[in-house]
């Protein structure tokens, strides 16, 4: 008797939980993406260990005005100058646009792709964030972010139920991805502005990702894109597997 209520309680805290994160829950295999990659098998440890400790959307730590620190610029710093392709040149020519020109298209599995432009961005609704960076050099930097939730411009666009990962091409020819949990957090935007300016070149502009629960390399700078798939992408030979970086780095 004692058992079976026990069972019976079990069961509803776990059908009460159920109907919490089901709908994320249900799209979420307990594996990352990356599972059976040799190379990739730091993912399996961190993805697992994350989303068993925070099974909900919890926030990382935000700080006051007082704890702004300065920010290096790391990685590509102007694709305008630094890339040889045709995205370099095309960057180029934002940039002397003071990026009146620049759209990012949302496609792929979504019920209405959509273009923004940096004005429409900037007119949805926004969030602002004292965060820290952590960079897998070493090295981490307090900076204040502002910008639209990527929730917001998914929502715009309309995920379809077939959608799994949010998919980031960029101008410096780069292309990364999260999933769905990560792309709908509170504190994941695409951000506009640093430390109350526009977002400087060196930074990301016109708009770079910040993903708060990620290593810095998951900020992705410079969009130029984005794609909604229904299948893992982790850009090949564009992604961050070419620096031996794990696709999954929570912190
Ligand atoms: N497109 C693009 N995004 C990028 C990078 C890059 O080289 N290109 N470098 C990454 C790395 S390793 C870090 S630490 C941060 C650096 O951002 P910051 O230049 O604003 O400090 O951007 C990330 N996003
Ligand atoms: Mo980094």
């Amino acid at each position: 008797m004692e058992t079976k209520r026990l069972i019976t309680r079990r069961r509803a805290v776990i059908a009460g939980m159920a109907s919490v994160g089901g709908f994320l829950l249900a799209k979420y295999p307990k594996l990352p993406p990356t599972y059976g990659n040799l190379l990739r098998m730091g993912d399996n440890l961190t993805y697992v260990a994350h989303r068993t400790l925070l099974p909900g959307q919890s926030l990382v730590r935000e700080y006051a005005e007082s704890d702004i620190t300065s920010f290096p610029a790391v990685g590509t710093t102007n694709p305008g100058v630094t890339e040889k392709t045709d995205l370099g040149d095309q960057y180029r020519e934002l940039q002397r646009g003071a990026f009146s020109d620049w759209r990012l298209p949302v496609e792929g599995r979504v019920a209405s792709p959509r273009t923004f432009s940096l004005s429409d961005l900037k007119r949805l609704p926004s969030r602002t964030q004292i965060t820290r960076h952590t960079c897998e050099e070493g090295w981490t930097a307090i900076g204040r972010w502002t910008g639209v939730p990527l929730s917001v411009v998914l929502d715009a666009a309309g995920l379809l139920p077939s959608a799994r990962f949010i998919v980031f091409h960029t101008y410096d020819d780069g292309i990364d991805s999260i999933d769905l949990l990560d792309a709908l957090h509170p504190q994941t935007i695409l951000a506009y502005g640093m430390n109350g300016r526009d977002l400087p070149i060196a930074h990301g502009a016109p708009v770079r990702l910040r993903v708060e629960r990620q290593m810095g390399y998951k900020s992705v700078k410079y969009l130029q894109r984005i794609v909604v798939a229904d299948e893992f992408d982790d850009g090949g030979r564009h992604g961050n597997i070419q620096n031996g970086w794990a696709w999954y780095t929570g912190i």
